[in-house]
């Protein structure tokens, strides 16, 4: 889902390969440092899933990997965090108190056998050989720190969260003041308002059950959507963007759960009027009821015009649920996390280099790098993260963010007006920009401008850095 080549090419990997080049060869530990440094950018991107009990966030997590490996129910059964990351053989963990790692069964932490671990464990690691987790670590969480089972396991939830790269926030209907203060707490926890996830999407979950529900006359995921605008508007602050989402249709879709013959009972339904399909007339009750909790009454009510095979239904399914325009939004996610990555990894060799003042070469090439365009991006992220924290609504925070969210010129200029040169669109917004941070309102502000000044200036020149 994510392109291996958005994490894997990193410019600031480049740059430490140049110092280790650098670096005489009897300054072994030095060498070691930086390649230590160097390996944190390979990492799969950390994406966290918060939001209270029973928001979805288990089922989620199992539609975006196409496998069923969290525990899905009605009552809370997620007792842990869960970190599932890339790796074979496939295994489990159970990491305690003091940290010590014990070997636990796979089907005991998906809920399938009796759950007994010998004591008591604060979060759990599984991996999996899947092609999705190759490029994405999904950390799955029991709930709300409030509702955790013990504080110790509501705190590793916390600094789990607070180390991601990305939260996926669920809630259902509205977000609660609960869901605010989770927020506020990990990204208090993560060192304030420069340090935590990058990137926070809001999921409005359970779409298909909004309004009246998948059998009324509003049409739930249209009534959802409006409302995950509303919630991006009120709460820019804590949420980059809010989506809709029906993870369970995702995760029906997804883990190739609907059949030739459950698509052939919905053309049966097709024809129908709405009441009649409602209440099953003409199909057998108990596939009526399977299939109501396999597509939500909503894929059942919605999905019946689009049933003419398993795989076309497949397909509305993922459309209607959401789940890729969160993956695109994902994918966006990458992008920025990468030049994070960049900004934290600069900021490292900086330290680094000031520590060595004898090997100057250090020093010089670390400078060179943080006034390249390259270097110039993080101070792109700073002046969003900052922004977005000081002055939610201003409408620099979307510029900002059009900047750090995607690869190509013309996307990371936002809107040019058709026809016009790209060049130039970003010599006359360097301008623009330049005179609005003569009358900023505050230091975050005028930041941001000047930020954005300098950034038109340099995709003016060099269109993106590379
Ligand atoms: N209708 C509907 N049910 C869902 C959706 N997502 C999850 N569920 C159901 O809600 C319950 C709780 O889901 P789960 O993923 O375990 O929630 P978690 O506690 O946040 O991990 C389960 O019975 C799921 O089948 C959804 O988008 N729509
Ligand atoms: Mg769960």
């Amino acid at each position: 889902m994510i392109d291996p080549a958005v994490l894997a090419d990193n410019p600031a990997g480049r740059l430490c390969d140049q110092l280790v080049g650098a670096i005489p060869p009897e300054a072994r530990d030095l060498r070691e440092r930086i390649s230590a440094v160097k390996a944190t950018l390979d990492q799969p991107l950390r994406v966290a899933l918060t939001g209270r009990v029973s928001a979805g966030k288990s089922t989620l997590l199992n539609a975006l990997v196409g496998r069923r490996i969290a525990a899905t129910a009605a009552e809370e059964c997620t007792r842990y965090p869960m970190v599932f990351r890339y790796g074979a053989p496939e295994a489990a963990v159970g990491i305690t108190r003091d940290g010590r790692r014990l070997p636990l069964s796979i089907a005991a932490l998906l809920g399938q056998a009796p759950f007994t671990p010998g004591e008591p464990i604060v979060f759990a690691e599984v991996t999996l050989q899947s092609d999705v987790l190759e490029h994405l670590t999904l950390i799955d969480t029991p709930g709300l720190a409030a509702t955790a089972p013990h504080r110790q396991v509501a705190d590793a939830t916390i600094d789990l969260a607070a180390g991601a790269e990305v939260v996926l926030h669920l809630f259902r209907g509205a977000a609660r003041s609960d869901d605010t203060a989770v927020l506020d707490e990990m990204r208090q926890s993560s060192g304030g308002p420069d340090r935590g996830a990058a990137t926070t999407i809001g999921l409005l979950s359970h779409a298909d059950n909004l309004g009246s529900g998948g059998w009324g006359e509003d049409d739930a995921i249209g009534l959802a959507r409006e409302s995950a605008r509303r919630v991006a508007a009120s709460l820019p602050n804590h949420f980059t963007t809010v989506l809709p989402v029906s993870g369970l249709m995702a995760e029906t879709a997804r883990t190739g759960r609907v059949t030739e013959s459950d698509a052939r009972t919905l053309r049966a339904l097709a024809g129908l009027p709405r009441e009649a399909a409602q209440f099953a007339h003409g199909v057998d009750a108990d596939v009526h009821q399977r299939l109501s909790a396999l597509l939500t009454p909503y894929g059942l009510n919605h999905g019946r015009q689009h049933a003419s095979t398993s795989s076309a239904l497949g397909e509305w399914l993922l459309d209607a649920s959401g789940v890729r325009s969160l993956e695109d939004a994902l994918r966006g996610a990458a992008v920025r996390a990468r030049h994070v990555r960049t900004a934290r990894v600069l900021d490292d060799l900086v330290h680094v280099a000031r520590q060595e003042p004898h090997l100057p070469d250090l020093g010089r090439c670390v400078e060179a790098f943080a006034h390249s365009p390259w270097g110039h991006v993080t101070k792109e992220v700073r002046a969003e993260r900052v922004l977005s924290h000081e002055r939610p609504h201003s409408p620099w925070v979307k510029d900002l963010r059009n900047l750090l969210s995607y690869p190509t010129p013309e996307q990371r200029l936002g809107v040019v007006p058709p026809g016009a040169d790209v060049r130039q669109w970003a010599t006359d917004q360097a301008g623009h920009y330049q005179a609005e941070s003569g009358v900023a309102r505050g230091g975050a502000e005028r930041e941001a401008a000047r930020t954005l000044a300098q950034s038109m200036l340099h995709l003016s020149r060099t269109g993106t850095p590379s």
